[in-house]
């Protein structure tokens, strides 16, 4: 053998042994919201984008289905209320497994991969009313799979928030809270023989958002001019210097090797200070560059996260807003699949594609009466805040500065939409009028509701939302114009052209009637 093909064979055995880490990118796929994208719209989203994994945070059989042959790897979870059933009964656990992960898997079905036993239960908040449940459901669902055949296919997995760990100030200081010490112990011990990853959740958002004195580069992976300093390692992001405190934890009870899954990560894009646009395409696209340069951390250099779940595909205007108003809109995408900003995933896309064939209700949009005075619309707009959306009113939000009357039109509308456009919900006691012309405002995007009664269906382009033109277009061209005519919109219907968006889309296909029409929904006579 020459030297050169021993070299090469050497390189090659070196590449056999130590294959090349990669973290692949995956999202968390809510459903809180009462605006839900069909799953079939999702799926096909996802995979435009080419997302391969997929988080849920229950088993919904409309999601799975929706999963089924799509090739995606797919992440099911017992939620917290499931698990003291699960936990207590081999049979619940066979019942769990069998209604929401044998009938799904095999040829042509979804391809479960892992069940997330509990959705963060140690978290602090929650003063330890799951923290019992956790390894007594692991084992018991683990003998569910054992028995369904499925236990060398399908892993189990607990998504821990990072308050499991958080106190110390160095990364390697990492310990877990004294009362889990035990629980974590045996948790690392089944991931790590069942080959299974530990998976955090992840926010230096909540970090800036919690704490005024947190350095606000260190949130960011741009550098530091406040770099963490422990020991031989310097750190310059939060990310890392959690991802560490995390190792060291697990070293500390004997799992330092065990492989590590990020479960939710990501920024927010209103609802607090921080929480914008240009913050959060930093942020996501700062994490996707230092993932996909596979270089790790100081404690695990060369190892990036096994997998990655961006949170979150969608806002979700029916979370709780506890937390803050930021809560429901964490998505990547809008509630409707259109994305928020330029995001290269690394998967082949330069940027995120929207979602096609959203199929919207018609467009149409519920506002003040302006006849009428705002006397009376205090109870109204209380009634309408409390069951919709308005959060994107108060400081810190899209809408914040639209106006007094503007915001109650807001509120209306997010009610009548909410209601699927029954005409009675736009009443408000003759305070309420519904309106064929968008009442969007700059940044401010009156939203026009989905049709969740039909799977897909044609799209009006999303474009109640003073989206399109404005960055959207490329998508908006993509929709056939034999669509037209489908939303219920009435004839008379004008609509206000900028004369250089009609010249854009003019240009884009030739066709400049079906253009306005799909550009913004509203069809001219
Ligand atoms: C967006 O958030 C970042 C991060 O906190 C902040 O520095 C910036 O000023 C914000 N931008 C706007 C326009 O509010
Ligand atoms: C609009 O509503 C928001 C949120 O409730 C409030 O902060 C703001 O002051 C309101 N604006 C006017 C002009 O009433
Ligand atoms: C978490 C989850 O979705 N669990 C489901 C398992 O299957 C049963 C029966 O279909 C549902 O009732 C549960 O909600």
């Amino acid at each position: 053998m020459g030297a050169f093909a021993a070299a090469l064979l050497a390189l090659l055995l070196a590449a056999m042994a130590a294959p090349p880490a990669e973290a692949a990118v995956g999202v968390n796929w809510g459903t809180l919201s009462s605006h839900r994208v069909p799953p079939p719209v999702v799926v096909d989203l996802l995979r435009a984008n080419r997302i391969g994994k997929v988080k849920l945070f229950d088993a919904d059989p409309a999601v799975l289905r929706a999963l089924a042959g799509s090739g995606l790897q797919v992440m099911v979870g017992v939620t917290n209320a499931e698990l003291a059933a699960v936990a207590g009964s081999p049979a619940a656990a066979d019942a769990w497994v069998a209604q929401n992960v044998s009938r799904y898997v095999g040829r042509g079905g979804v391809d479960i991969r892992y069940i997330a036993v509990g959705n963060e239960p140690f978290l602090t908040s929650y003063q330890g009313q799951f923290q019992s449940y956790v390894i007594p459901a692991m084992t018991n669902i683990q003998q569910s799979l054992v028995k369904a055949n499925l236990a060398s296919y399908v892993k189990l997995v607990v998504p821990c928030n990072a308050d499991a760990y958080q106190s110390a100030s160095l990364p390697s200081q990492g310990v877990f809270r004294t009362e889990l010490t035990q629980i974590m112990t045996q948790l690392a011990a089944f991931l790590s023989s069942s080959g299974a990853p530990f998976v955090v959740n992840i926010y230096p958002f909540l970090s800036l958002y919690q704490s005024s004195d947190f350095p606000q580069d260190y949130a960011f992976f741009e550098g530091s001019t406040h770099p963490v300093v422990d020991g031989p390692n310097t750190y310059y992001n939060a990310f890392d210097g959690n991802f560490d405190t995390l190792v060291a934890a697990l070293g500390k009870i004997g799992y330092g090797q065990l492989p590590i899954a990020i479960g939710e990560v990501g920024w927010p894009t209103e609802g607090a200070p921080s929480a914008n646009l240009t913050a959060a395409r930093a942020f996501n696209q700062g994490l996707m560059n230092r993932v996909m340069n596979n270089k790790g951390t100081p404690l695990r250099p060369g190892v990036p996260p096994a997998d990655v779940y961006l949170f979150s595909l969608f806002d979700e205007e029916q979370k709780s807003i506890l937390p803050g108003n930021f809560e429901r809109h964490w998505g990547i995408f809008s509630f409707d699949g259109q994305a928020k900003y330029p995001l290269n995933l690394g998967l082949g896309n330069p940027v995120l594609k929207n979602a096609r064939e959203v199929p919207y209700l018609p467009s149409r949009w519920c506002i003040a009466n302006p006849a009428q005075n705002l006397d009376n619309v205090a109870n109204h707009l209380k009634l309408a805040c409390s069951m919709a959306d308005c959060t994107t009113l108060d400081y810190g939000g899209s809408c914040y500065g639209i106006g007094e009357k503007a915001n109650v039109s807001y509120a209306f509308n997010s009610y009548y939409q909410q209601q699927k456009q029954d005409a009675k919900s736009c009443d408000f006691d003759g305070n309420g009028m519904i309106t064929y012309l968008d009442p969007s405002m700059g940044e401010c995007r009156f939203l026009v509701g989905i049709d969740d009664s039909k799977s897909s269906a044609v799209s009006s382009c999303g474009c109640g939302c003073g989206r399109c033109g404005g960055g959207g277009d490329e998508e908006c061209k993509q929709h056939e114009p034999g669509h037209k005519g489908k939303n219920s919109v009435p004839p008379h219907v004008s609509f206000l052209f900028s004369p250089l968006l009609m010249l854009q889309n003019a240009e884009l296909s030739g066709d400049l009637y079906a253009n306005m029409a799909v550009i913004c929904g509203v069809y001219i006579l």
